[in-house]
């Protein structure tokens, strides 16, 4: 247990270190040539540098087989310290087999730098559904927290003390990943002997100011924003709106209030246990008091002495209009109205374009948003043909094509069928598997585009429902996905016949030929279905695009009058 010193801030005499001198990294180094190494993902990473900055003190590496069932069990280690997280390094059944006790295992990042060494201690296979059961309260089932994690947990765990050679580096942001034992003295240095943490979840706005100005007053302390922004890898955008937004926030609040520090923490969403977790990692971090939802308080709340940080209930702020000002639910007067904005409501503002009041938000916060979050109308699309050789896809494509460039207002990629089995796809048949890659691999540039805000238009015959679904999971975070069904029956598709491979097909030349010998899964899931056997490319195009635009994908700004 970390005691408290007179000033109130725990004292950082018991903050783990497992960073190395230079001297013992380089014959960690030269040892390490030889052992077997894992490249850890970006869970394991968090947790690594959890261990290794002395944010979760006072482990010293990855929980050995007793400390973990203890604290699955009593939420304690096995020599007695409250612990309610299973920190563990869980590896494949290869690894695992290969390794024995006394072992070094090379820690690497995803480029194969070793990072760290650890002494392998116990290797053992874990019961995932025990574990689920102990930290989400459910077995047999997938809660919605186990559903969210950036990557699950594998059964076999490699457990033992851990020598850091180096902390993963963090190139963005760099002033805001102080490791504890840093911002320990930057508190210190400031004179702040008091510190509330405010564990953002999501970008801050004026209710969650006022709550954390409000606890600062209440107790005569400073605020500290310590988000976790482990569920975020550096590579998704919305890590930099985040940060960006954390940072607006800060520089609303009054000089010498409030800061704030990023914690490589990888949430479990393990309720009561995670809430009790990330208060040890914000005590190790110096702050004295976390402010906590209500509903996770009160475990908190109970083991604070045993802790040494003390939970302050969150309590919902609204506005109140007729005041002018931000209360707490349960002190707004009788016969006030209040207002609220909640996350549906906000996402549809942002994603109609529409104003988000001054009373919600900052005005530099809400440029964050709308940058990252553009209305529909400035958003990139893909619209996705799928239907069998001869339905229409190539003509209507192009058609579609045009229209969008006339206007210019976002570059438009037609990914045709033949070009990217040219350029892509060159050394791929026909068979399931490789149709299913092809189609992979469009989905992934067409991803990349939406990405962009640009528009592709693809047009495979992607006979297979399954993989469809993958594509339009890929895009739809990043923008639209259209998916078009050219609904044209086989037998006008073989009557047409334009390059006379239904024949081919036929008479048995050509195998595996869709809709003849091999199958065609219908979508049923298609946001346009068109039969093409009695309209022209034009009036196809023209159906797409007012469905664009009924889905205000498109607006007046690009449409040019054709007639
Ligand atoms: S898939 O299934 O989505 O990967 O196919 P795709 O990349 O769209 O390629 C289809 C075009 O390849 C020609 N072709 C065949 N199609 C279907 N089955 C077989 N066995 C086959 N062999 C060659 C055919 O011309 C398709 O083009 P479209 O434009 O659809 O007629």
């Amino acid at each position: 247990m970390l005691t408290a010193d007179p000033a109130g801030i725990p004292s950082a005499s018991g903050l783990v270190d497992l960073r190395v001198t230079p001297a013992r990294a380089a014959a960690l180094l030269a040892g390490l040539r030889t052992a077997r190494s894992v490249d850890l993902g970006w869970r394991q990473l968090c947790d690594l540098e959890l261990l290794a900055t002395g944010a979760c003190s006072p482990l010293t590496g990855f929980m050995t087989r007793g400390d973990y069932d203890s604290v699955c069990a009593h939420m304690r280690l096995a020599h007695g310290t409250l612990w309610p997280m299973p920190i563990t390094l869980d590896v494949n059944e290869d690894l695992a087999s290969a390794l024995t006790r006394g072992d070094m295992l090379a820690l690497r990042d995803a480029e194969g730098v070793t990072l760290a060494a650890l002494t392998v201690e116990d290797i053992w296979r874990a019961d995932l559904a025990a574990e689920a059961e102990a930290l989400h309260g459910t077995s047999g089932r997938d809660p919605a927290g186990v559903a969210a994690l950036p990557d699950s947990t594998r059964p076999w765990r490699v457990g033992g003390p851990v020598e850091v050679l180096q902390l993963p580096i963090h190139h963005a942001f760099r002033r805001r990943w102080r490791t504890p034992a840093e911002l320990r003295a930057a508190l210190a240095a400031r004179g702040w002997t008091r510190v509330i943490a405010f564990q953002a979840s999501g970008p801050m706005h004026r209710a969650e100011r006022e709550l954390t100005l409000r606890a600062a007053r209440d107790l005569d302390a400073s605020v500290l924003i310590h988000p976790a922004v482990g569920l975020v890898p550096p590579d998704d955008p919305d890590f930099y709106m985040l940060v960006r937004c954390w940072e607006h926030m800060l520089a609303t609040y009054p000089d010498g209030v409030a800061d704030l520090n990023l914690v490589p923490l990888a949430p479990r969403m393990a309720g009561a246990r995670e809430a009790l977790w990330r208060a040890i990692v914000s005590r190790n971090y110096g702050c004295t008091h976390v402010l906590i939802p209500p509903d996770h308080a009160a475990p908190v709340k109970s083991h604070a002495p045993e802790i040494g940080i003390e939970a302050v209930s969150a309590r919902r702020m609204m506005f109140v209009p007729g005041l002018d000002a931000y209360l707490p639910h349960d002190e707004v007067p009788a016969g006030q109205a209040t207002r609220d904005l909640s996350p549906a409501e906000l996402r549809a503002l942002l994603e109609n374009g529409g104003e988000i009041p001054d009373w919600f938000s900052f005005p530099s916060i809400v440029r964050e948003l709308r940058h990252t979050h553009p209305p529909r109308s400035c958003q990139g699309f893909t619209v996705f043909f799928t239907g069998l050789s001869g339905s229409g896809k190539s003509t209507i494509a192009n058609a579609l094509l045009v229209r969008l460039m006339q206007c210019a207002r976002r570059p438009v990629t037609l990914l045709d069928g033949d070009i990217v089995r040219k350029h892509l796809s060159s050394e791929l048949g026909f068979s399931k598997e490789h149709r299913d890659l092809n189609i992979r691999r469009i989905g992934y540039v067409a991803s990349e585009i939406t990405k962009a805000g640009a528009v592709a238009i693809c047009c495979p015959i992607a006979p297979y429902d399954q993989v469809r679904q993958e594509v339009r999971a890929l895009i739809e975070p990043h923008g639209g996905f259209v998916l078009t069904f050219l609904a044209t029956p086989l037998e006008v598709c073989e009557q047409r016949d334009r390059k006379g491979l239904y024949a081919k097909a036929r008479a048995g030349t050509i195998k595996q030929f869709t809709g003849i010998s091999d199958p065609y899964e219908a979508p049923l899931d298609a946001e346009v279905a068109i039969d093409t056997t009695g309209i022209s490319p034009d009036d196809a195009a023209d159906r797409i695009v007012a469905y664009l635009r009924q889905e205000r994908y498109l607006t007046d700004l690009d449409e040019y009058p054709n007639e």
